[in-house]
């Protein structure tokens, strides 16, 4: 019965979208009228359309699956003057895109995902081949935010383009995208890490890190889940990936992660040689990267990652039982005393974030734990009662306010993520299982892929 809650707070999430955002990129619930930011440019592109589809398939909500491919049929057009993010349409619409294809088998999701690709390439011509972080997907030129270190681009982001670019050389036979990610690769291989941490800056003329800052939640995180997943997706054949990753964690862990005066393991964040004891919610999806990662682990310390992610999950759980509305805080302390619990008022805000919950999903998916499921009842509750409003779900400012306010924002990833990962850890283990599909960094699941299959090879570019 628990999964009925999920559907209807999927089509509650989708409904209200479906009456009063339609074609826009986000809702605004509260406001009843289409929301976007910068990361989707200034074209209508139906950013929830393209998260949301894999989650309605799955939950078998067909005919909202069919009003969205139709929508996508008739409207998707990426010949628009518009300056997108290279890696938030890379993550939303091509994995979103590529995971309808491959659950449905309907051609239209990978025509698009195609066409959408090569939009992106010209953010590839750099000096270096580290791509700009904006494209204009008409004119091609690309540049960097401006409040990125020195004119860097930012590590997860060009960090966050395998799964999907590997991919789409595997559908067409093209080897353009395979090459592009696997240049990215050997860049970062070449240079020299500080105490074996990668800096989340690097600039794209020089070829130079920026500020040597470190951290596995924002500006950092899905770098580190895509080295894995490059194994796992590859059937585990891309031994090179899983070396970047095991050497990269074992940095992470040695520098960053601490256990706090009252025991909860935390990471930090590294910041010119200074530890930030400092744990952003994006951080809390490692939790679940380190399950996964145990099996297969250098030196056979499978039982320690295990361990690793469920202490994350606990700290996570913390910071979210902590609170006042038993919802989590954007970022959360371990400092003078305080212990998973926000302290700047701009650190208190929880936009529907699904970090917590995937963890949950998977330290469930590796260990039947029932307190598992248990927290993410705990959190489905607290969402539905503090963040669901008449038309949809909004974030809210202070999670450890009585009376919260809303920001009026239903975010896509709420319907790509947060509800397909609830509606997953109430699911029986044969609905994707972890041993074929391998889910991006917006929860879109792609297939294992047989690379001795493809038509294509790194000398053939
Ligand atoms: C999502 O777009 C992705 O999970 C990304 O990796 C991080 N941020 C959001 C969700 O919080």
């Amino acid at each position: 019965q628990y999964v009925y809650q999920f559907l209807n707070m999927m089509k509650h999430a989708w409904d209200n979208y479906r009456q009063y955002g339609w074609g826009h990129n986000e809702l605004k619930p509260i406001a009843r009228k289409g929301h976007s930011t910068n990361i989707f440019g200034n074209s209508q592109m139906g950013a929830t359309i393209v998260d949301a589809l894999d989650t309605l398939y799955i939950m078998g909500l067909h005919d909202e699956f069919r009003e969205g491919q139709e929508w996508i049929d008739k409207n998707l057009d990426f010949s628009v003057n518009s300056e997108v993010s290279v890696f938030e349409v890379n993550i939303r619409f091509i994995g979103g895109l590529l995971a309808a294809y491959y659950l449905s088998g309907q051609e239209v999701f990978k025509i698009k995902a195609v066409q959408l690709a090569g939009k992106l390439l010209p953010a590839f011509n750099t000096p270096t081949g580290i791509p700009w972080a904006m494209v204009n997907l008409k004119s091609g030129v690309g540049r960097n935010w401006g409040w990125a270190s020195a004119g860097s681009s930012i590590l997860a982001e060009f960090g966050t383009l395998h799964m999907e670019f590997v991919h789409l050389s595997y559908l067409t036979g093209d080897p353009v995208y395979y090459n592009k990610v696997m240049h990215i690769r050997k860049l970062l291989q070449k240079m020299d890490r500080p105490n074996g941490l990668y800096p989340n800056y690097l600039n794209p003329r020089t070829g130079r890190w920026g500020q040597h800052h470190t951290s596995v939640g924002g500006l950092g995180d899905s770098f580190y889940e895509y080295l894995l997943k490059a194994w796992l997706m590859s059937d585990k054949t891309d031994t090179e990936a899983r070396k970047m990753y095991d050497d990269a964690i074992e940095a992470i862990e040695k520098h960053l992660i601490r256990k706090s005066n009252g025991g909860l393991t935390f990471i930090g964040e590294w910041k010119n040689g200074h530890l930030e004891r400092k744990m952003g919610h994006l951080t809390c999806f490692a939790g679940g990267m380190f399950a996964l990662g145990a099996d297969g682990s250098r030196d056979d310390k499978a039982g320690h990652y295990l361990q690793l992610g469920a202490e994350i999950a606990h700290t996570c759980h913390e910071s979210y039982d902590r609170t006042t509305l038993k919802l989590g805080p954007e970022a959360f302390k371990f400092d003078g005393g305080v212990e998973a619990v926000a302290v700047r008022q701009n650190e208190k805000y929880y936009i529907l974030r699904p970090e917590v919950i995937e963890t949950y999903w998977y330290m469930w998916r590796f260990t039947h734990d029932p307190k598992y499921r248990q927290w993410g009842w705990e959190a489905t509750q607290a969402i539905d009662k503090y963040c669901r409003v008449s038309g949809g779900f909004s974030g809210v400012k202070d999670v450890y306010s009585s009376s919260p306010t809303y920001d009026d924002v239903q975010q896509s990833f709420f319907l790509a993520e947060t509800l397909k990962y609830l509606y997953l850890l109430f699911s029986n283990d044969d609905l994707l299982p972890l041993d074929n599909w391998v889910f991006n960094t917006e929860a879109h699941p792609l297939p294992v892929l047989h690379l001795q299959e493809r038509k294509w090879t790194l000398e053939e570019s």
